[in-house]
């Protein structure tokens, strides 16, 4: 039989990525093999959602107050296990969980990295099939090794990540990361349960033709976002139209299908809840790192999503990102 030497695994791939670098540890490395084996995890359970009983609401409030689904839980407690048990991560913090967990052991506390995580995002589309995903965030340490991770570890700008990046569960699974070497995607090839790379150096088109949005709020919006809405609204084919409506209500299968596609995802604030919805430290800010490393732009409206100095784990904000063009575009709005 003959192999496909093509054919790259995950694995393969941060090993080769880590050659390049003589005084790498392999922690960061290390750390990707453990969220993709957690991700391999959750994905057994996703695709059986609709056949035992880990549907619906687990009958608790998460700290946001939000309803937790059975599987948001399942999805915690995997990538909080394999991070726990690796070498690699000295503490996580989860939108699941109140508060950061430090792991305070002997090997933990000489891990060079922190990890953030949203383990199941855009939740509420599980009882109806629809894609959902994982979100994560790596900061190197700022405090001395040998001794706990503290808060101040995880309460960085999102310009000192070193890697960030998503699970989709989609048509398929795949995870996608960013470092500071660009950014890479590896479809689940169930067949042999690796993640094989797919999208190598993906770059997100300087413009595109969708726009994503919660048009429900639209009364609610800031009158530029309005404005911009609009805009897109009335583009034609004299002036790059028309623009695309596309809005799933999964933040990671919507920036995605734009990262891929080219497009604009915007989540603003609105009347009642100024800062929006999503949370800065392991929705908006990993995502910002990412559509960044492949070309596209990130902000709350004014500033740079990743130069926010964050201030609390659950902190939210308002986030526009997308396409080069296109974010210039609805800047230019204001
Ligand atoms: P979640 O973390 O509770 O799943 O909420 C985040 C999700 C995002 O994936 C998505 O973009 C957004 O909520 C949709 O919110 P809305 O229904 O208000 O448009
Ligand atoms: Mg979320």
């Amino acid at each position: 039989m003959a192999i496909n030497r093509k054919i790259q695994t995950l694995d393969e791939f941060t090993i080769q990525q880590m050659r390049d670098f003589p005084n790498a540890t392999g922690e960061l490395s290390g750390l990707l093999r453990d969220i993709g084996l957690a991700a391999k995890r959750v994905n057994v359970e996703v695709n059986k959602a609709g056949l035992v009983d880990i549907l619906g609401d687990a009958g608790t409030m998460n700290v946001q107050g939000e309803e937790v689904k059975k599987l948001d839980i399942f999805a915690n407690n995997q990538f909080m296990g394999v991070l726990q048990h690796g070498i690699s991560c000295a503490g996580i913090g989860s939108e699941e969980l109140d508060d950061i967990v430090i792991f305070d052991d002997e090997i933990s506390n000489k891990s060079k990295y922190v990890c953030l995580f949203d383990p199941l995002d855009g939740s509420s589309n599980i009882d109806v099939n629809v894609s959902i995903g994982t979100i994560f965030s790596v900061f190197r340490r700022v405090t001395e090794l040998g001794k706990p991770a503290t808060k101040a570890d995880f309460l960085q700008k999102g310009i000192h990540q070193v890697a960030a990046g998503y699970v989709i569960f989609g048509s398929s699974t795949m995870l996608v990361y960013a470092t500071k070497r660009g950014v890479n995607g590896f479809t689940l090839d169930q067949s042999i349960g690796e993640f094989t790379l797919s999208h190598p150096d993906i770059k997100c088109p300087e413009t595109g033709k969708i726009y994503s949005v919660n048009h429900g709020n639209f009364f609610k919006y800031e009158q530029h976002v309005q404005k911009y809405i609009t805009a897109c609204q009335n583009k034609n084919k004299d002036n790059g139209g028309p623009y695309t409506q596309r809005y799933i209500g999964s933040m990671v299968a919507d920036v995605h299908r734009n990262l891929i596609k080219g497009g604009i995802f915007m989540y603003p604030g609105t009347t009642d809840k100024p800062k929006g919805k999503l949370r800065l430290l392991y929705e908006c800010n990993p995502f910002a790192y990412i559509v960044e490393m492949a070309g596209g732009l990130a902000t709350n409206g004014n500033q740079r999503i990743l130069e926010i100095e964050p201030t609390e784990i659950h902190q939210r904000t308002p986030m526009f990102i997308g396409s080069k063009l296109m974010m210039e575009e609805f800047a230019n709005t204001k």
